[in-house]
């Protein structure tokens, strides 16, 4: 039997078949498909999507990169089990999607990427937006979206679906492999009819593997470990993606290892967890860090090691300190020259918790007082940076965190990505559960907040969802606020106004950047932009895209519009303006370096000053082997 559909017909039918299925629960793999339409897709993906509206649910949004946003966050919240699509028309509206793809790339966050192309048939050459390359007959503005998509294929044949579709269901559901899969679709071709084998449509499941780990890498692991005088786990996203909290917990209790966490793996334990340290790196808590300089063995547990972990390879100082992996992907489980373990997060923690308690293996009576009682400092130091000695003053940063932390409970989700947030949040955030905490930290970037608690809160329907977001940010990509309003989609946004970009700001005063650049100020006299903040009202700016906006004041007035706004079924804002405008927020400093080169000459004396002590940082630096 064949059934005659259009290229676009056979996909939205493929799609809506397809299911993941892991620990004995089985969902849909595409929940639903975002589009914005032009040519290139209106008459293809787009009339099948109104064909077939009964099964494929259908989300409008404003910008194309925001709708990869809004798929990533529902991806997460999703634990990468169910992801959505993204269709767009040709030329600009599919290059929109590579800041998304990208991020979802860099963070193995799965999405279906559906960009429609040039015509196959060339018909007419150039059409309108298509990129003409005089030596390349066959490349379009699409070949841009390969190095950030994990899978990339171009559907220029009818029949060549079958295979296409069938690699991008694989790359989606390949805990290694996953994160943006893109499939270009020539506008002819999407119109073209095909008689379709029955099969190609039947309910398919695709298994989200949990592999266990090699024989000889778990005893050396297992080894390696019980050698070891001042072990430290270091939680990463992986740990999330694999939902290995418990077993995390379980090792972590049984040998007392104390657990410190990546931006991406907070929450693995929560705050109050005897064995949670905290953030570790450059934005990490001074307990965490303090153990990651004097640990004998750092067993990573899916997490990639990027700068901000290893403060650019300066943290972990003891000599002879080794790395352990855990960790699905290969490529991960060889970094800093570690002992690999190559497994699923969950697989492996089991299998290392059961290999250690044969020994009875725990780590000394010593080590867990000391860093029991460093965990208990850093809480006091929190609750410094959280109190308010006047509630009628305007807040600082922790202070505008601290309010949120009396509202919520733990079934609120807090989202951030950019800006001077994720380095207060990582050091302070009190985690309630392992899916309050949501940082896209991997490629940190600005605008990913609002359109992500979208995906989280439709993942999620009856949970809190808080985008927080700095005027940079909101400035960046406010559009979705427009899609939550239209889809009821009762988001809560956090707006804090510091008039520009203090984290970068700070940073470049650090490095001898004099803040050029960095804040929302008119010009004055000498040309820098240090003159007034700009007469410019965001919460207004919120209201007119049709959100309910509460504007606090002091503290006083920002606690009781938290707790409104959390009570709220309509789309809110929370608009603050911060009380230290050119500096970062007050919270505690940073706790280990990071590199951020520094000019090597320059006549201005705050850059000759930065470069002595970058270069001071610099020798510190080692390479782990
Ligand atoms: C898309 C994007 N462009 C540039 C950057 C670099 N960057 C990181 S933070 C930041 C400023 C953020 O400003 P805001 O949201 O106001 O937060 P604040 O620093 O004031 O806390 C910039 C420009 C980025 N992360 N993402
Ligand atoms: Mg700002």
């Amino acid at each position: 039997m064949t059934i005659r559909l259009t290229v676009a017909q056979a996909l939205v039918r493929f799609l809506a078949a397809q299911h993941t299925e892991r620990d004995g629960t089985r969902q849909r793999l595409i929940g639903a498909t975002w589009g914005i339409f032009g040519h290139g897709n209106v008459a293809g993906i787009g009339q099948a999507l109104v064909e077939y509206a009964d099964v494929m649910p259908y989300h409008q949004g404003r910008n194309e990169q925001a709708m990869v946003h809004a798929a990533v966050g529902y991806a997460r919240q999703s634990n990468r089990l169910s992801t959505h699509a993204v269709t767009t028309s040709i030329g600009p509206g599919a290059t929109n999607l590579v800041t998304g793809a990208a991020l979802a790339t860099i963070n193995h966050l799965p999405v279906l990427l559906l960009p429609g192309d040039v015509f196959a048939t060339r018909p007419a050459d150039p059409v309108l937006q298509q990129l003409e390359v005089p030596y390349a007959g066959d490349v379009s503005v699409n070949d841009s979206l390969r190095p950030v998509s994990r899978y990339f294929d171009r559907v220029t044949r009818p029949e060549a679906l079958i295979p296409a579709a069938l690699q991008a269901m694989r790359v989606l559901t390949d805990p290694v492999e996953t994160g943006a899969v893109t499939l270009a679709l020539p506008q002819d071709v999407q119109a073209e009819a095909y008689d379709w084998p029955e099969e190609f449509f039947a309910e398919r499941t695709w298994v989200v593997r949990r592999p266990g780990a090699d024989p000889t890498e778990l005893a050396e692991a297992v080894q390696a470990i019980r050698a070891a005088e001042r072990p430290l786990i270091v939680a990463g996203g992986g740990v999330h993606h694999s939902r290995a909290e418990a077993a995390l917990a379980e090792l972590a209790e049984t040998t007392g290892i104390p657990v410190a966490a990546t931006q991406a793996g907070k929450g693995s334990l929560p705050y109050d967890h005897p064995q949670d340290v905290g953030g570790i790196g450059h934005t990490g808590t001074a307990t965490a860090d303090e153990l990651a300089r004097t640990a004998d063995l750092v067993i990573g547990v899916g997490t990639r090691w990027t700068d901000f972990t290893t403060a650019s390879n300066t943290l972990f100082a003891a000599a002879g300190v080794r790395f352990l992996n855990l960790n699905i992907a290969p490529y991960d489980g060889h970094k800093l020259a570690g002992l690999p373990l190559v497994a699923d997060a969950r697989s492996g923690l089991t299998e290392l918790t059961d290999g250690l308690r044969l020994h009875g293996h725990r780590v000394a009576d010593a080590y867990r007082a000391a860093y029991g009682a460093a965990k208990e400092a850093w809480e006091r130091r929190v609750d410094y940076a959280y109190a308010a000695a006047d509630p009628d003053a305007r807040p600082t940063q922790p202070q505008v965190l601290g309010a949120l932390d009396a509202v919520v409970d733990e079934t609120d989700v807090i989202i951030n990505a950019a800006g001077s947030m994720p380095g207060d949040l990582h050091k302070l955030w009190r985690a309630r559960s392992y899916d309050q905490y949501h940082l896209e930290y991997g490629y940190s970037c600005m605008g990913y907040e609002i359109p992500a608690a979208i995906g989280v809160r439709l993942a999620a329907p009856d949970r809190p969802v808080w985008a927080l977001v700095g005027d940079g940010t909101y400035l960046m990509m406010p559009t979705e606020i427009v899609t939550a309003v239209q889809e009821g989609i009762a988001i809560k946004v956090l707006l804090v106004q510091n008039h520009g970009y203090a984290s970068i700001g700070g940073l470049s005063e650090s490095v001898g950047g004099e803040r050029f650049g960095t804040a929302y100020r008119f010009p004055s006299d000498d040309g820098t932009y240090t003159g007034a903040p700009l007469p410019v009202d965001l919460a207004a700016n919120a209201e007119s895209l049709g959100m309910r906006v509460l504007r606090a004041r002091t503290v006083r007035d920002l606690r009781a519009a938290l707790a409104e706004a959390r009570a709220a079924d309509t789309p809110t804002c929370v608009y603050v303006e911060t009380e230290t405008a050119d500096t970062v927020s007050g919270a505690p400093e940073a706790q280990a370096w990071w590199d951020v080169p520094v000019a090597e000459t320059a006549t201005r004396p705050s850059a000759v000053k930065a470069r002595e002590l970058y270069e001071r940082h610099v020798s510190t630096r080692r390479r782990h082997l």
